[in-house]
């Protein structure tokens, strides 16, 4: 710069002045480019909120979420606004609620370009950005024109073969290190996103069992039968949960090894509950819950607190943002986590005492490409729930072996059954739902028709159709009909109407095979024939 300063100003006081000027630009520059922190975004996929040590479980052994918890803080209260992979991801990368993200507010969607996303905004400003295992998705950004996935450059070369065959064989601790290493430049910052595919489906049946699991331990929800084959499926979910957990101690170990864990702000989450009945998808506490703790060394003050302000996923982008020194970008709506990391208290801190919750079209599985349209809001007291079309079959219909549910033991179990476990998991629900979540945590007694709580209930309605009103939720505004417009763009084999022609095929290749069978062997014995 300083060369190309024309001659005429370039006395020797000049220069001196000018040369002091930029010294202590450098210095300055330098200085705030050493105190922006490391980001390392650590999410889940399909974890159940309580199913660490830090949050009380006993069954799930998860010693590095515990101590980043134990050195940080553990939020008690963390939720998204809609429990479902691409939608809660999409939540997370823009720093919106999901009903205000068009497209992206169902799953499998196109990710449009012109949504900006958390680590664009982080490299832009100097941020070295990375990513492996799972970001957005699933769904179509490559046909938006992504070069890369929105949750930033994949790191995904190093592979190492699991203890169990349902779990990934992605070696995200060593993929970390690689892109660590890959940095031209040591100084500069980073924000790394590492995405397990754990707990995700499907697991190896009855690995639990055989890695160790006394299913004696087993704590089984209110939601579903205590029965072994149910505690056998949630032993299998614990080591996938686990093998993750190990990720985690091997990431913590290359910062302190590179010295630059106590500058890294590290949060760890998941995109909603365990990918189980009740849970996984449905706008009930334990799926739209979040298990969220953060570690930053240099920064949080007063470690080991626990934090019981509301927190929704969408709070990350505008938290990495400022702690960067970039402006807030005008789409994001959510809110800065920096007061409650800065400051030295437990408890309620900011009186953040209320969240939404919803959600569109997950899978495929009603006719017409429906989904089930839910609005909820959440106090530290209540949950109230409004399906919007309480006509449809909460997790997809029947015939379509309810889409929304991913299949598992514990499904084909409580399918079998029938009776309470299915009523909750399975069939129809009311209209309206409310749930006293300080007798009943997990909201499985509907107190929606009782009438000591129609006031309470009336209030909640409209608190959370005000608040959606204001946030421009079409569903809230009348228009909620454009959410099923949007494409889903994974194959249809889960569409209804694909469903129903492929079950006309089965049957008439059968009825094609049987009269076959008759004309080739006419005399073919009965199969139980009478003694
Ligand atoms: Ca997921």
């Amino acid at each position: 710069m300083t060369n190309r300063l024309p001659a005429r100003v370039a006395s020797p006081r000049t220069m001196k002045t000018l040369l002091s000027c930029l010294t202590l630009l450098t210095l300055a520059l330098t200085a705030r480019a050493a105190d922006r922190p490391n980001f390392l975004f650590i999410i889940f996929d399909d974890m159940s909120w309580n199913t660490a040590g830090a949050y009380g479980c006993e069954w799930v052994k998860t010693p590095n979420i515990d101590r980043v918890a134990r050195e940080g803080i553990r939020f008690q209260h963390a939720f998204t606004s809609n429990p479902k992979c691409s939608p809660c991801r999409a939540s997370i990368l823009t720093g919106r609620n999901s009903w205000q993200l068009e497209e992206l507010s169902v799953h499998n969607s196109i990710f449009p370009k012109k949504w900006a996303v958390f680590p664009d905004l982080l490299e832009a400003s100097g941020y070295s950005v990375g990513l492996t295992g799972k970001g957005w998705g699933p769904g179509d950004h490559e046909g938006q024109g992504w070069t890369r996935n929105p949750a930033g450059p994949s790191f995904d070369k190093h592979n190492a073969k699991p203890r169990a065959s349902g779990i990934a064989t992605t070696d995200y601790a060593r993929n970390f290190q690689d892109f660590l290493e890959q940095r031209p430049d040591k100084s500069t910052p980073f924000s790394f996103w590492m995405g397990f595919k754990e707990p995700h489906r499907a697991y190896e049946l009855h690995s639990g069992v055989r890695l160790g699991k006394d299913l004696a331990t087993i704590t089984v929800p209110p939601y579903f039968p205590d029965i072994r084959a149910v505690r056998s499926d949630l032993a299998d979910y614990a080591i996938e949960v686990e093998h993750a957990d190990e990720h985690i101690g091997r990431a913590l170990d290359l910062l302190e090894k590179s010295g630059e864990l106590e500058n890294t702000l590290i949060i760890i989450t998941s995109d909603h509950g365990m990918p189980f009945p009740f849970v996984k998808g449905q706008i009930k506490e334990d799926g739209f819950r979040l298990p969220f703790v953060a570690r930053w060394g240099k920064g949080i003050a007063n470690p080991g607190r626990v934090v019981e302000d509301f927190v929704n996923v969408r709070d990350v982008a505008p938290t990495f943002l400022e702690l960067a020194g970039v402006e807030k970008h005008p789409q994001i709506t959510g809110r800065s986590l920096v007061p409650l990391l800065k400051s030295e208290k437990a408890g309620y801190i900011e009186d953040r005492k209320v969240m939404l919750a919803g959600k569109e079209r997950h899978d495929m599985g009603r006719p017409h490409a429906w989904g089930y349209p839910v609005r909820a809001i959440r106090t530290p007291e209540f949950l109230y729930v409004h399906n919007y079309h309480p006509e449809r079959w909460p997790a997809c219909n029947p015939e379509t072996n309810f889409g929304n549910c991913d299949d598992s033991p514990t499904k084909e179990v409580i399918k079998l059954m029938g009776g309470h476990y299915f009523d909750l998991s399975f069939n129809f629900r009311p209209a309206d739902e409310l749930y006293r979540l300080t007798d009943d945590p997990t909201g499985v007694r509907n107190l929606a028709n009782d009438p000591a709580f129609a006031d309470i209930m009336a209030d909640l309605k409209e608190r959370m159709l005000t608040m959606l009103k204001e946030e421009g939720d079409p569903r809230a505004l009348g228009n909620g009909a454009i959410f099923d417009t949007y494409d889903y763009t994974k194959s249809s084999a889960k569409d209804y109407h694909a469903w129903l022609a492929t079950q006309d095929e089965i049957i008439s290749a059968e009825a094609e095979r049987r009269s076959q069978e008759k004309k080739t062997n006419p005399k073919r014995p009965q199969r139980n024939p009478a003694p």
